[in-house]
C-alpha cells in the first residue's frame, strides 16, 4: 500500500478485485456444509479429513434463528454498555458501563478502522506487519468496540451456546475426548469503522516442540451472527496450519507490500453458520470499510497434552503454569454451560464431556456455580 492512508471509500474501492478473486478461490474448496455426525455421534470423518486438509471448515446452519436472535440481543446489550472510551466508567449514554466489576477488562476499544496489534510487540509480537489503516468518515466515533471478553459471564445466550452438543462433539473429534478450553472473544466489526486484525498465526508456545504437528495449537470456532462478506470477514491462507512458523513480513513483501495476499480466501457465512479454524493458520481481517456488520462469537479448544504444564501466554498476565487444578477449573465452564443449555433446551440431547462424566450433578447451572465457576472464569483461560 502507499504510505499515505487511503480514505475509507478509497480502500473499499481499491479492494474490490481482490475480494472478488478471493470469493472465487473460496468457492473452489471442498470444506463447507452441514455439521454431520456418524452413527456413533462422532463428527463425520469426511468433515474431519477436509478440516485437516485445509485447516478450516465452514459448518452451515448450525445455530437456528431463535438462538441467533438471543445471541444478538445479548451482544447488542454488551456493545451498548461498553465504556465510551478506554478507562471510562460510563457508556455512550452516560450510564454505568458494564463489566466494571470483572477481574479482567471485558472490552477492547480502538480508534475506528485502526489496527491495534500489527507491527507491535503485543500478544507475544505475533502480528509483525501493520495493516492499512484507512481514514474514517468524518462522522465516525472517537472509539469503537473491537473485542468483548467474558461472554459466559455477561451473556446468558453465550454461556448456553458454549455447551452446544454439535460444537463440543467437533471439539472432541479434533482434539480428543479430553479436550480443554482455550478462551473466548467476540470480534465486533461495525460497519465503516471496525478495525483490522493483522496477519498472524495464533499459537505461540509449541512451534519448536519436538512433537509439533498440525494440531498442536488447537482451533477456534466462530459463530456468525450476521452474514459475512469478503470485505468484513476473516481471511485465511488454506493449508498453512501445516507450514510451521511463517515469515509474514516476507510474504507481504513478496506481494509488493500489499496485505491483500493472493492465496487467501474469505470465510463466507450466513447467520448461524460456524467456522472452525486451526490456530496455526495464517489469518487476518481487513478494516471494515463496508456497510455491513460482522459479529463473530469466537471460542477455542485445545488438546489436553498441548496445555498441561505450559506457562500462560498471549493475554494471560499471570504467566501461571497450567496444572491440573487450573485446567479443571477452567474446563468446569464447559460442564456448567452444558447444564445451562439443558435447562433452556430440555428436548436436546446434551453433550457428555468426558473429564466431567458422572460429576454432572456437581456442575448444575445456578447461583452457586455462577459464583464458583463462571465469575471471572476468563482469568483462568488456557492461552498457548
Ligand atoms: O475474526 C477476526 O477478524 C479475527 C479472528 C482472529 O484473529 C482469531 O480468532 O485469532
Amino acid at each position: 500500500m502507499n504510505d499515505a492512508a487511503p480514505t475509507r471509500a478509497e480502500y473499499a474501492a481499491a479492494s474490490e478485485q481482490h475480494l472478488r478473486e478471493g470469493v472465487a478461490r473460496a468457492a473452489a474448496l471442498d470444506n463447507r456444509g452441514p455439521l454431520r455426525r456418524d452413527g456413533s455421534g462422532a463428527l463425520h470423518p469426511d468433515i474431519l479429513e477436509a478440516y485437516w486438509k485445509h485447516g478450516f471448515y465452514v459448518f452451515e446452519s448450525v445455530i437456528d434463528e431463535a438462538e441467533i436472535a438471543e445471541l444478538r440481543a445479548d451482544a447488542d446489550m454488551m456493545i451498548a454498555g461498553a465504556p465510551v472510551r478506554p478507562g471510562s466508567d460510563v457508556d455512550a449514554l452516560g450510564r454505568p458501563a458494564r463489566g466494571r466489576d470483572h477481574a479482567r477488562e471485558p472490552y477492547t476499544l480502538i480508534k475506528p478502522l485502526s489496527d491495534p496489534w500489527g507491527g507491535t510487540d503485543k500478544l507475544n509480537g505475533r502480528h509483525p506487519s501493520r495493516m492499512t489503516q484507512p481514514v474514517p468518515d468524518t462522522d465516525a466515533p472517537e472509539y469503537v468496540v473491537f473485542l468483548m471478553y467474558g461472554m459466559c459471564q455477561e451473556m446468558p445466550a453465550a454461556l448456553r451456546v458454549y455447551g452446544h452438543p454439535d460444537l463440543l462433539a467437533t471439539a472432541a473429534a479434533i482434539n480428543g475426548p479430553d479436550f480443554v478450553p482455550f478462551n473466548d472473544a467476540i470480534f465486533v466489526k461495525q460497519p465503516g469503522v471496525g478495525g483490522s486484525v493483522a496477519w498472524h498465526q495464533d499459537g505461540v508456545t509449541h512451534w519448536e516442540s519436538p512433537d509439533w504437528d498440525e494440531g498442536s495449537h488447537g482451533f477456534n470456532f466462530q459463530i456468525q451472527l450476521y452474514p459475512t462478506t469478503p470485505a468484513n470477514s476473516l481471511w485465511v491462507v488454506p493449508g498453512t496450519h501445516r507450514a510451521g512458523r511463517i515469515d509474514i513480513p516476507a510474504r507481504i513483501a513478496a506481494n509488493g507490500g500489499d496485505e491483500r495476499l493472493p492465496d487467501a480466501v474469505p470465510l463466507l457465512c450466513r447467520p448461524g453458520d460456524v467456522t472452525a479454524v486451526n490456530r496455526q493458520m495464517l489469518h487476518a481481517s481487513f478494516a471494515n470499510t463496508s456497510p455491513d456488520m460482522r459479529l463473530s462469537i469466537t471460542f477455542g479448544f485445545h488438546r489436553l497434552r498441548s496445555v498441561i504444564g505450559q506457562r500462560g501466554a498471549l493475554s494471560m498476565e499471570d504467566a501461571a503454569i497450567y496444572d491440573e487444578e487450573r485446567i479443571s477449573r477452567r474446563s468446569a465452564v464447559i460442564a456448567v454451560a452444558i447444564d445451562a443449555r439443558r435447562q433452556h433446551f430440555p428436548d436436546e440431547t446434551s453433550f457428555r464431556y468426558l473429564p466431567f462424566a458422572d460429576r454432572e450433578d456437581e456442575f448444575r447451572y445456578g447461583p452457586e456455580t455462577f459464583e464458583s465457576v463462571i465469575r471471572d472464569y476468563d482469568t483462568r483461560d488456557l492461552a498457548i
